[in-house]
C-alpha cells in the first residue's frame, strides 16, 4: 500500500513546492507527461526562485574603513583563497581563468605612477569647463595626472540608467573624484556622495559657478554646503570654484551722480581647488592608490564568490530535494499528530551536516541538531506549520475531495517547509566569510531565523499553489473521486 502511494505522493509534494515558486505554467503540463519528465521538469521550475537570486548572493560589501597596505594584502589573499576554492570545487569552471586574469591586472594598476581624478555631478554644473581648466594648467603634482570624464549624473530619459551605471563604473576606478555642484545639495546629490565616501572613494566637493552670487552671499553659501555633508566630507574638502564666469551688469554712480552700467567678468577661480588637490596628491598619493585597488580587488572577489556559491548551490538543490521527498514520503506514511513534530521532522541534522558539507563547513552531529532545532522553532514561532497545514488543507477541501488520505497535509507540508529550511541554510551559508575550514563554528542563530523569515516571505506564493494540488491530487490519488469546483 505504502509503495503504491509513495510514487504519486513525490509527485504531488513537489508539485506543490512547485506551486509554491509560482510557475503555474510548467505545473498545467503535469497531466500531461510521463512522471520522469514531470519530476525533472518540476525539480528544475522548484529552483527557479532560488536560481534566479543565485547571483546575488556573494555581495561583497565595501564599507568605509581606513585602507592600508595590510588590510590590501589580506583582501588579496582572501580572493586568493576563493579562486583557489573554486577551482577545487570545480576545476573546469571558464570563470577561473577570467577571475586570475582581471586579479592580475588589478595587481600591476596597483603599482601604477599615475593618479586618475575622476570630473562627475548633475548637468551642467561646469564639468567641461574645469577639465579644460586643469588640463591647461596643470596642478602641481610629483605624480601624472589623468582626469576622466564622467557622463552627467541624474538625468532623465531612457538612457540615464544606463548612463549612470557607466558613470558609477568609470568613478569607481579613479583615485580621487571631484564632484561639482552649483548650490546647495539636492537629495540625490547628498545621496550619491555618501555613497561614494562609503565605497572608501576620495571626494572633493566643488561648489561651482560662485561667480553667480553676490560677494557676501558666496561664503555663506559654501559654509552652509560644509556643514551639510559634516560628518562625510572634511570642511577643507568643500572648496568654491568659477570655472567659467559670465558676464554680469555692474552699475557704477559717477561722480556727476548719474550710474553707468558696464558688463564685468569676474576671473576664472579655481585656486581654492588647485591648493586643496596639491595637498592632497602630496599628502595621500599612496593611500588614494591602496583605496582604488581595494574596491578593484572587492569587485573580483565579488565574481568569485558568485560563481562558487553557483557552483554549490546547484549541489545543494538537488540534495535539498532529495531531503524534501524522503520527508514527504515519511509524513505521509505515518502522520504526525502534533505541529511542532512536523517542523522537527522537516528539518533534520543530516541535512544540515550534508549542506554544512558543499559549503566546506563541518558540523558535529550537536551542531547540526542546534541550528535544525532553531529553525524548526523559529517555523513554530512564526506559525509557518500552522499556516502551511491550513493553507494545504484548505485547498484539499475546495478541491472538494471526497476521500482524503491520512498524512497526505502533513505529506505536502513537510516537503515544503523542508524545502525551505533547504533554502534557508543556503542562503545562511553562502553569506559568510570563506575561511579555511574549520571544526567548529558557531551558529549565528538570530541570522539564521531572519534567513528563514525571509525564504519564506519570498517562498510563499499561495495563489499559485490551487491549480498545482488539484493536479497533484490526480497523481496522488488518481481511484479517488474528485469534483473539480
Ligand atoms: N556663471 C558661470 N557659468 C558657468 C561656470 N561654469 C560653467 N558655466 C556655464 O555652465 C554651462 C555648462 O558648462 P559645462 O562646463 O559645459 O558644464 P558640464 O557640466 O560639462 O555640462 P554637461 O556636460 O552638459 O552636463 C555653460 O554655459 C558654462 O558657460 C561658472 O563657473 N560660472
Ligand atoms: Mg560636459
Amino acid at each position: 500500500m505504502n509503495t503504491v502511494l509513495q510514487r504519486p505522493l513525490l509527485v504531488g509534494g513537489i508539485g506543490l513546492t512547485l506551486g509554491l515558486w509560482g510557475l503555474d505554467s510548467v505545473s498545467h503540463s503535469l497531466p500531461g507527461v510521463g512522471d520522469l519528465v514531470a519530476l525533472g521538469a518540476i525539480a528544475a521550475g522548484g529552483g527557479y526562485w532560488w536560481y534566479s537570486r543565485r547571483g546575488s548572493q556573494a555581495k561583497v560589501s565595501v564599507g568605509k574603513i581606513e585602507i592600508d597596505q595590510a588590510t590590501l594584502d589580506k583582501a588579496l589573499s582572501q580572493v586568493e583563497l576563493v579562486i583557489n576554492q573554486l577551482t577545487i570545487e570545480s576545476p573546469e569552471s571558464p570563470q577561473i581563468a577570467k577571475l586570475r586574469q582581471e586579479l592580475a591586472q588589478v595587481q600591476t594598476n596597483s603599482t601604477r605612477l599615475d593618479r586618475q581624478i575622476a570630473i562627475t555631478g548633475g548637468q551642467r554644473v561646469g564639468k567641461n569647463s574645469l577639465l579644460k581648466l586643469l588640463t591647461t594648467t596643470p596642478v602641481p603634482s610629483t605624480a601624472p595626472l589623468k582626469y576622466i570624464k564622467i557622463p552627467a549624473l541624474f538625468t532623465s530619459g531612457a538612457e540615464s540608467d544606463a548612463t549612470e551605471l557607466t558613470a558609477k563604473q568609470l568613478t569607481s576606478n579613479a583615485d580621487l573624484v571631484l564632484f561639482l555642484t552649483n548650490g546647495d545639495l539636492t537629495a540625490t546629490e547628498y545621496r550619491y556622495i555618501t555613497e561614494l565616501h562609503q565605497a572608501n572613494q576620495r571626494v572633493v566637493l566643488l561648489l561651482n559657478q560662485v561667480d553667480r552670487y553676490l560677494p557676501d552671499e558666496r561664503s555663506l553659501i559654501l559654509q552652509k554646503l560644509q556643514s551639510t555633508v559634516t560628518g562625510t566630507l572634511a570642511a577643507a574638502d568643500v572648496v568654491s570654484t568659477s570655472t567659467a564666469p559670465t558676464p554680469i551688469k555692474v552699475r557704477k554712480i559717477q561722480t556727476d551722480g548719474s550710474s553707468l552700467e558696464t558688463l564685468e567678468t569676474l576671473p576664472v577661480d579655481i585656486s581654492s581647488l588647485n591648493q586643496q588637490l596639491t595637498n592632497i596628491l602630496a599628502t595621500e598619493g599612496e593611500k588614494l592608490l591602496w583605496a582604488t585597488t581595494y574596491r578593484q580587488v572587492a569587485g573580483v572577489q565579488t565574481t568569485a564568490k558568485t560563481a562558487l556559491n553557483t557552483v554549490r548551490s546547484d549541489r545543494a538543490l538537488p540534495l535539498i530535494e532529495q531531503n524534501q521527498w524522503i520527508v514527504a514520503a515519511a509524513a505521509f506514511a505515518n502522520p504526525l499528530p502534533v505541529l511542532d513534530l512536523l517542523a522537527t521532522a522537516a528539518v533534520n541534522a543530516q541535512m544540515v551536516i550534508d549542506l554544512g558539507a558543499i559549503y566546506q563547513q563541518k558540523f558535529s552531529f550537536e551542531q547540526a541538531q542546534a541550528a535544525a532545532g532553531a529553525m524548526g522553532s523559529v517555523m513554530l514561532k512564526l506559525g509557518l506549520v500552522e499556516l502551511c497545514t491550513q493553507t494545504v488543507a484548505g485547498l484539499l477541501k475546495t478541491n472538494a475531495i471526497t476521500f482524503v488520505a491520512g498524512g497526505l497535509v502533513q505529506g505536502l507540508s513537510a516537503a515544503y517547509l523542508t524545502r525551505i529550511a533547504g533554502l534557508t541554510l543556503v542562503e545562511y551559508l553562502a553569506a559568510q566569510d570563506l575561511v579555511t575550514p574549520e571544526p567548529t563554528r558557531a551558529w549565528n542563530l538570530d541570522l539564521l531565523g531572519n534567513t528563514l523569515q525571509k525564504v519564506f516571505q519570498a517562498n510563499q506564493r499561495v495563489a499559485y499553489m490551487q491549480t498545482v494540488v488539484k493536479q497533484g491530487i490526480d497523481k496522488l490519488m488518481p481511484d479517488a473521486s474528485v469534483s473539480v469546483g
